[in-house]
Parts: structure tokens; sequence; C-alpha cells
């Protein structure tokens, strides 16, 4: 415990004040640690005075970019920093975590030697044909699918990795007076949107999130697409319609308790090839709505009834991501230009593939394994470029 002064030595808070000397702390250099009272007049004084006596705040990532110059964390590690202090759930924090244990560039730089190793025996048996036989093409073709399943395995971990962390954004349409507004109140567990029994009630789109499953949805409501608008509704219904050009996912609101509607009819029609969930809302009316879709997923209920709501959560879940949980619990990749260096590793490993299985001589496979080799380099690390490196930090919209 210390008292913390300022230049005039008026002070300012008791505080718990921890020193790590290097290389035991976060970033490896000698670090302090002041906790303070959580007042936020106390935490701007201290910075103050602290400034005062010279120092500066720290930049974007500033404390994990030099955890990473001084070795404390992998490139893939300091990422999950970034990601574990914007997770919005759970299930997107410990995924996150998984990260920051840091064995994915271990197991990625373990893959990586192993097409290297195809690579050096290939050379050594076109480079000394005498003394060195050539590698046997069954070995050859089982060591390179093996990585392919690794990798794909890899690349299905990081879209869902990616899934927790972003989302997918849902927009609720359909013809006026459906309900669109009521289920997404009814969804945010609170009144959000201004519902009423006048038809056109909507006329800006609203967008908040929710979770299902750990999964943050972006769920835009949208004003009631009719023919017939006045010009401020017209101008809605324009919103409405490039909100579910944008979506990844449609929850296409219709009254059940009455027959299906002309601009219904034309709303199906236009989204029928889009990932959707059809809602036939207001059966506490008696739902009179046959609907005859053979394409998607539907739902009969009331947006007052919560097992309505429960079974429209499964619906969307399975449209959005197939339904089943989430959970990275491995270390995934999880970075842009590791999603870019994956792709590019599984197109080389397939064109590897496809010239085994085609039959030519083995020294053919060398240029897709050398790029194979090149791209997962980047993921571990091994072909680091500054610009990378830039882009991961730069992330960060804290110190941190
Ligand atoms: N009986 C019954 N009424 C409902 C149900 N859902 C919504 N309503 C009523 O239907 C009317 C229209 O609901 P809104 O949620 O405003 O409909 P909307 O689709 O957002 O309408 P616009 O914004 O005009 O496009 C309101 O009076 C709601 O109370 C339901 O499940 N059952
Ligand atoms: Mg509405």
């Amino acid at each position: 415990m210390r008292s913390l002064r300022d230049e005039e030595h008026e002070r300012i808070d008791d505080a718990l004040v921890l020193f790590f000397a290097a290389p035991h702390s976060y970033t490896g250099e000698d670090l302090v640690e002041f906790h303070l009272h959580g007042s936020p007049a106390i935490v701007r004084e201290v910075l103050r005075a602290a400034m005062a006596a010279g120092s500066r705040m720290a930049n974007a990532g500033e404390f994990t970019q030099r955890a990473f110059l001084n070795g404390k964390l992998d490139l893939h590690a300091a990422s999950a920093v970034a990601d574990i202090i914007d997770a919005e759930s759970r299930s997107a924090a410990r995924a996150a975590l998984a990260n920051l244990g840091g064995t994915l560039v271990g197991e990625v730089r373990a893959l990586r030697e192993r097409l290297s190793r195809v690579l050096e025996e290939l050379a050594a048996s076109i480079d000394y044909p005498d003394e060195v036989a050539e590698p046997e093409r069954g070995a050859v073709a089982r060591e390179i699918t093996a990585v392919g399943v690794t990798l794909a395995a890899m690349q299905r971990d990081g879209e869902r990795g990616r899934l927790l962390r972003e989302g997918v954004s849902v927009a609720i349409i359909g013809p006026p007076n459906a309900g669109k507004s009521s289920l997404l109140n009814a969804l945010l567990g609170e009144e959000r949107a201004i519902v009423s029994e006048i038809p056109g009630t909507t006329r800006d789109t609203i967008e908040e999130r929710v979770l299902i499953d750990g999964v943050p949805l972006r769920i835009i409501d949208t004003a009631g697409i009719r023919d017939h608008a006045d010009r401020i509704e017209a101008i809605g219904i324009e919103r409405a319609r490039r909100a579910s050009e944008q979506a990844e996912v449609l929850l296409v609101v219709l009254d059940g308790s009455e027959p299906l509607s002309d601009s219904g009819q034309s709303i199906l029609a236009a989204t029928a090839h889009r990932p959707r969930v059809v809602f036939a809302n207001k059966a506490d009316r008696g739902n009179v709505l046959e609907l005859a879709l053979d394409d998607c997923v539907a739902v009969v209920g009331s947006v007052r009834d919560a097992t309505t709501l429960e079974a429209l959560r499964r619906a969307i879940a399975r449209v959005a991501w197939g339904g089943e949980r989430i959970d990275v619990a491995r270390p995934h990749i999880s970075a842009a230009h590791e999603f870019s260096a994956m792709a590019q590793a599984r197109r080389n490993v397939d064109e590897v593939e496809a010239v085994l299985q085609s039959g030519e001589p083995l020294d053919m496979l060398a240029p897709a394994l050398h790029r194979a080799v090149a791209a997962l380099g980047k993921i571990s690390g091994d072909d680091a470029v500054e610009e990378l490196l830039d882009g991961v930090f730069a992330r960060f919209c804290i110190g941190k």
C-alpha cells in the first residue's frame, strides 16, 4: 500500500502498487501496476500526475506489442488478447482464451514441417537420383491427405470462432402489421420498437443485438413492405429492402390469422432462395395461413408465447449455423491473415493431391508444396512480414 501524491505532494489516493521485475511481467520489461480506488476522478488525477512526471499513454495494443517483441507471446496469442477484450459472450471469450494458450502456432508449424519433409525427400531423390530412392507414392499421398484433413478441421474451427466473434445479421421483414416489431421486442425482452395496430408503424430500420447460444445476432427490424405507401413510409420500405439484401438470414413474419396478402406472397417469392425462417404469427387468433413451403424452416405460433419464441430461436440457429452448439475449446485461426493463409494452404494441398491422383511424376508436386509451406509459415510466424504485425496491433482500440 502506498500513498500516491501529485507533483505538488498533494495526496491523490492510497493504492496497491505492484512492481514486476523484468522479465516476469506481461511485456517482459520492468512494469508497475497501480490498483486505485474505482472513482473516475481519482483515475483521471493519477493519470494526469503520471503524465506530468513524464510518462505517456500507451498506443493501441502497445503492451501486447511489446510482449510480442520481447518473446512473451506469439503473434497468434497476441491477436487473441484483442479478441478476449472484444468478446461479447462467454463462448466467444472461451474461444479467445483457448487461443491465448498458444498451441496453434506449434500445431501449424508441425504440419508445415511435415510438408517440408516431403519436399526434402523429393528434392534429395531429384538431386541425387543414384543414391536416394524416390519416395513411395502411396506414402506421400497418405501424408498429404492427413495434413489436408487437419488443415480442414482447423479452418472449420476458425469459422466457428469467427461466428462467435462476429455473429450473424438477421433482418425481420414482412407485410405491415404482421408483428415484426413485436417479435424484435420479444426476442430482446424489452419494449425497444414501437408496436401499434396501425399498419406502417415502423418507418426506419432498428438494429439490436441478441445472443443465441453465445452467438451474437444483429437483429434488424424493418418497415412493413407494401405498395401505396406515403413518401416517408416509402423511404423506410426502401431501407427494408436494402437491409434484407444485406442480411445473412431473413426472418419473414406473416399474419397467420389472415389469408396470405399480395405483399406477403411477393415477399415469400422474392426470398425463396435466401437462408430464411418463415413465421406465421398471431396463431392465438387462429391460423388460416397455409404455408406450402418445401425449402425452408417454418414456425407457426405467436410472439406472445414463450414456446414459439424458443422455436424461433432454434429455427434461426438451424438456418444460420446448422443449429448445433458452438464451443471452440481448441486453439484456432482467428486473424484475417490467418484465414487467407489457411485458405491458400488448403488450395495448395488440394493441388498436390490432384497431381498425385493424375499420376504425373512426383517432382511435379514441388511448386504447390512450396506454396503450401510458405502459406503456413505466415500463420506460424516463420514467414511473418512487417505489415502483418502492424495489422494485428492496429486492431486494439486501447493501450493493452
Ligand atoms: N393477437 C395478436 N396480436 C399480435 C401478435 N403479434 C403482434 N400483434 C399485434 O399486431 C399489431 C402490429 O404489431 P407490430 O409489431 O407493430 O407489427 P409490425 O409488423 O412491426 O408492423 P409495421 O411496423 O407497421 O410494419 C399490434 O397491435 C400488436 O399488438 C400476436 O401474436 N397475437
Ligand atoms: Mg413495426
